[in-house]
C-alpha cells in the first residue's frame, strides 16, 4: 500500500485567519499594551466564563504554570501528599513535585482510564492533603465519587482538565467539579492559544488571590504579599483565544466526522478497543485513543512503527506512564502491584491522527491499514 504524501501528525493546530489575526495585532500595537493584564485579556477571561460555564476564569501563559499556581493557591502543607495518576503528561506529577509535595500514584479505572475512584481511599494517609484527578483524553473521572471522598477526609481537589476544554457533564461545565480546574491552551489542543491555560473556580474568595500569585505576588506597587511566578498570559495570545473561541465549535464538528469514520470502521475489528464516552458527557474530541488487545496479530509497537513507514505519526499517550520516570519509580506508590490497569494500558494504547484538516482519504488509508494489519497472518 502506498504512504501518504504529506506526513500526518497526531493533530495540528487550530489557527485563526491570518488577516483577523493582523487587525487584532494592529490594535494592540497602537495600544502599546502588549502584556500584564490587558484588554484582550480581560474579554478573553470574559467570554471563557461564558463558554466555560465558570463563575472565575484566571488565563495563564501555560497550562503548567496555571496547575503550579492552582496547587500553591490552595495552601497544602509542604510535603503533604496529592494522590494522582500515572496515566498523564509528566507536568500533572511535576506541579506536585515544584511545589514541594509527593505525588501518590493511584491506579486508573480500566473503561475510562482515569484515576480509579475505588483505590483512593487506600492511599490515604493523615499526609494526604490533596487528589489531583485527570480528565485523561477528554473521559470525565468519576465526579461524584471524588466530591464524596474529598469531602470524607476534607481534601481539595484540582483537577486537571488539559484534555477537556467545553466538555459538559449533565449540562454542566466541566470546571465546576472540586477546588479548581486547570486548562491547557497548547497548540497541541483543540482550543488553543499557541501556548496557554486557564484556571477556573466558582469561589470568589479565591481570585485576588490568583491575581496577586499569577503576577509574582504583586498586590501593589509598594506590597508583594505572596510567592507568586509569572504566569501572564500576553495580549497576542489573548488574541489568538478570542479569534479561535469563534472557530473551536466547527473544529469539533470536522472532529466529530473523523470519529465518526475511525469508528464505523475500526469497531469491526474486535481486537481494537475503541474506549466510550459517557451517554451524559460531551466529547472535547481532543484525541482519539484506542486499544491494542493482545490477541491483535500485531502489538501497539509495531503499528506504531509500520505507520511511520507510510507517513503517518500516531502518538503513544501515555507510555512511559509517570510512575516509570526514574525520578519517581522510587516511589511507594509507583510499584507495578499498585498500578497493574496503568502498567497493562500504557502498552496497548495508541492515539490516531485527529484534526479538522485531517482529509476523509488519509483517515480511510490509515483504517485500511488496521485492516491490513489484522489479515496479516490470514
Ligand atoms: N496536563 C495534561 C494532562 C497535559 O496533557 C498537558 C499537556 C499539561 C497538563 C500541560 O499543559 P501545557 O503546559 O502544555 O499547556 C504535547 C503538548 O506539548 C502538551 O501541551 C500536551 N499536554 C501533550 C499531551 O502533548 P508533545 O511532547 O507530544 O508535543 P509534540 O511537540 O511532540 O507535538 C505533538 C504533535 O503535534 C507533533 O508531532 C506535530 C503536532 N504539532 C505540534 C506543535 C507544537 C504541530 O503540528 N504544530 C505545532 O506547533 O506534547
Amino acid at each position: 500500500m502506498k504512504g501518504i504524501d504529506k506526513p500526518v501528525y497526531i493533530t495540528q493546530p487550530l489557527l485563526p485567519d491570518l488577516n483577523d489575526l493582523q487587525i487584532e495585532i494592529k490594535e494592540i500595537f497602537k495600544s502599546k499594551w502588549v502584556t500584564n493584564h490587558g484588554i484582550k485579556n480581560n474579554l478573553f477571561e470574559k467570554k471563557l466564563k461564558v463558554v466555560l460555564k465558570v463563575n472565575n476564569v484566571s488565563v495563564f501563559n501555560n497550562g503548567t504554570t496555571a496547575l503550579l499556581t492552582a496547587l500553591k493557591a490552595m495552601n497544602l502543607s509542604l510535603g503533604s501528599e496529592v494522590i494522582t495518576t500515572p496515566f498523564t503528561f509528566p507536568a500533572t506529577p511535576h506541579c506536585i513535585s515544584w511545589n514541594g509535595l509527593k505525588p501518590v500514584f493511584c491506579d486508573i479505572d480500566p473503561e475510562t482510564m482515569t484515576i480509579n475512584v475505588d483505590k483512593i481511599e487506600e492511599l490515604i494517609t493523615p499526609l494526604t492533603s490533596a487528589i489531583l484527578p485527570v480528565h485523561v483524553y477528554g473521559f470525565p473521572c468519576d465526579v461524584k465519587k471524588i466530591n464524596k471522598i474529598a469531602k470524607k477526609y476534607d481534601l481539595k481537589v484540582i483537577y486537571d482538565c488539559a484534555h477537556t476544554f467545553s466538555t459538559e457533564i449533565d449540562g454542566k461545565g466541566i470546571g465546576n467539579f472540586g477546588d479548581i480546574s486547570v486548562f491547557s491552551f497548547h497548540a497541541t489542543k483543540l482550543f488553543n492559544t499557541i501556548e496557554g491555560g486557564c484556571l477556573a473556580y466558582n469561589d470568589d474568595n479565591l481570585k485576588e488571590k490568583i491575581y496577586n500569585l499569577r503576577n509574582f505576588g504583586i498586590k501593589n506597587e509598594e506590597e508583594v504579599v505572596d510567592i507568586g511566578i509569572n504566569g501572564k498570559m500576553n495580549e497576542i495570545q489573548a488574541s489568538i483565544g478570542l479569534l479561535n473561541l469563534e472557530l473551536y465549535r466547527e473544529e469539533q464538528l470536522k472532529r466529530m466526522e473523523i470519529k465518526k469514520i475511525y469508528t464505523n470502521e475500526l469497531s469491526k475489528i474486535k481486537e481494537i478497543k475503541i474506549p466510550k464516552m459517557p451517554e451524559n458527557t460531551t466529547d472535547s474530541l481532543q484525541y482519539f485513543p484506542i486499544i491494542i488487545e493482545e490477541d491483535f496479530p500485531f502489538t501497539r509497537n509495531q503499528i506504531y512503527d509500520e505507520f511511520k513507514k507510510y507517513n503517518i505519526f500516531t502518538r503513544k499517550y501515555f507510555y512511559p506512564i509517570c510512575s516509570d520516570y526514574e525520578i519517581y519509580k522510587n516511589l511507594e506508590s509507583s510499584s507495578v502491584n499498585n498500578l497493574p490497569v496503568a502498567n497493562n494500558l500504557k502498552n496497548k494504547i495508541l492515539c490516531l491522527p485527529l484534526y479538522g484538516n485531517l482529509d476523509k482519504k488519509s483517515v480511510m488509508k490509515i483504517c485500511d491499514l488496521f485492516k491490513t494489519f489484522y489479515n496479516f497472518n490470514k
